[in-house]
Formats: C-alpha cells, structure tokens, sequence
C-alpha cells in the first residue's frame, strides 16, 4: 500500500502538551521533517527553552539538553564547540526566553558567529506564564500586564529580533517565516532546513524566526488567531530574508 502521510522519524510518539490550534506543533513537526530529510537525526543536539515549549525534549528523537530561561545560546555554544565535526546544535526558544532575559545570549552567539540553528518562536506574547506581556508584543496590544494596550510610552517599543540580529556582523542567516498558512508554512520549512544545512557545512550562525501564535493567551480561536497573525504581527513583523551572507557573496 501506498503510504501518504508519515509522522516524521525525528518525533516520539509522545502527545503534544500545546493547547489546540497553538501552532508550536506545527513547528516542531518543521524542525523534525528537516532534520530527517538532512540525514542527522543520529548526531543532533536540541536545546530546550524555559517556555509553553519547555518540554520539547519529550517531543523530538534526538538528544536534548535544558537550558535556564534565556540561555540556550550559550548552552548551545558549549554543545557545539565540544565536537564541533559532529554535534548539530539547534535552540527552540520563544520570544520571552530569545528576546527578553536571553537578549545578551543571543546577541553574543551571533556576533561570535557560533556555527548553532536557532529556532525563534514569536507569538508576541509570554504563552506558559500566562499571558504576560513580551518584549514582542505589538503596541496596543493587550495582555494580561498590558490590559490597556501596550503603551510604548512607558514600556517602550517591541524588538525586531531579525532586524537587529541583521546588524550584527557575525550573524550569517536571518529569515522571518510564518506558519500561519500552507504557504507560508512550505516557506517556513525550507527556511528552517537551510538554517540546518548552513550548520552543517560550518557557515555559522543562522536563525529563523516563526511568526507563530498563542490562541489561549490571545483570548481568540485558532482560526481567529491565524487570522489576527496576517492583520497585525505580519505588518509588524514583515517576513523575509533579512540576512544571508553567501547568498549577497555569490551575487557579488
Ligand atoms: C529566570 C526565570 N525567570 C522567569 C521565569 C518564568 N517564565 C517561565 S516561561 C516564561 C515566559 C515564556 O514565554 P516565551 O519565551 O515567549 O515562550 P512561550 O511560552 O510564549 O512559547 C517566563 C517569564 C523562569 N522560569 N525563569
Ligand atoms: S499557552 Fe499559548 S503558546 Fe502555550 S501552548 Fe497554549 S496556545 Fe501555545
Ligand atoms: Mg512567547
């Protein structure tokens, strides 16, 4: 018989834990489907966050290590550099883990170049906690510590994670992707495959943001949420490539 759906190999038969139309599982499905086609399965190294997607390590076959809140850059770097022939090293963080109290981590993983993937998970919100507000979220939007909108008068203004990562001269390939249709899904997974071959033909550092949502805390259905991702995160957040050194060499 035919087959014609197959759960990638680099998953566990584990259930997910994400609340329904969370779009972390399409994610983690991504990560899976591209370190199987890449033949890598046996020698990656996953480094999970503190976050919705803290237990990641029940969710992918490969090896795994738990960072601290913020630190799976620098874990990563230790990962790496002690075999750097064979360890591939990929983080999976959210926005609050990336861009909050990891902002230095990953600053300093790009501007060292570390040969890591890192996998920026965006839903503009702090999902496991709560529903906080998140150094992402949009102005006016409203959180459970910003139930007036978000006021960039008092609390400033969201960071652009690939927009200032792209002034970093170590940093060799920033993409912004989303999942939040077919399309754009098959552009977030060759995204994410080419931040796992840079890795493995020595480039350095490559991460790809997913533009993702968090239907709980948003106080919305997973529809309405997909919906509200294209109105309001994508104008903020446009998708692209924002970096990608050999790319600009080769068309010199
Ligand atoms: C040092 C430290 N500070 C704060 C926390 C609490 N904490 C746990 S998860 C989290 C936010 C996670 O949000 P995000 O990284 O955006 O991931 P999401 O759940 O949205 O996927 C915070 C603040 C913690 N566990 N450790
Ligand atoms: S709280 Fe938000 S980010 Fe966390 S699993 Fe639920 S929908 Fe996903
Ligand atoms: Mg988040």
């Amino acid at each position: 018989m035919a087959v014609v759906f197959e759960k990638p190999k680099s998953l566990t038969d584990a259930t997910l834990h994400y609340c329904p139309g969370c779009t972390h599982g399409i994610i983690h499905r991504l990560v899976a489907e591209a370190i199987d086609e890449l033949g890598i399965q046996g020698r990656t190294i996953g480094v999970a966050p503190v976050g919705c997607s803290v237990m990641a390590y029940d969710y992918f076959d490969v090896d795994f290590v738990q960072a601290p809140h913020g630190r799976a850059p620098a874990v990563a770097t230790g990962v790496k550099r002690a075999d750097p022939e064979n360890n591939i090293v990929f983080t999976y963080q959210g926005d609050g883990d990336l861009a909050a109290i990891g902002t230095a981590e990953t600053v300093h993983a790009a501007a060292r170049r570390e040969n890591i993937t890192v996998i920026f998970v965006n839903n503009a919100i702090y999902g496991m906690t709560g529903g906080q507000m998140a150094p992402t979220t949009l102005p006016g939007q409203v959180t459970q510590t910003s139930p007036y909108g978000r006021d960039v008068e008092t609390v400033g203004y969201p960071i652009k994670v690939c927009e200032l990562l792209s002034q970093v001269d170590g940093a060799v390939y920033l993409e912004r992707v989303s999942v939040n249709n077919p399309a754009n899904i098959k552009k977030a997974k060759k995204a994410i495959k080419k931040a796992f071959q840079n890795q493995i033909e020595g480039k350095g550092f490559s991460l790809v943001e997913v533009v993702s949502t968090c239907p709980t805390n948003w106080g919305m259905t997973p529809v309405k949420a997909l919906e509200w991702v294209e109105e309001n995160m994508l104008p903020y957040y446009p998708l692209g490539v924002y970096k990608d050194i050999y790319a600009e060499e080769e068309a010199k």
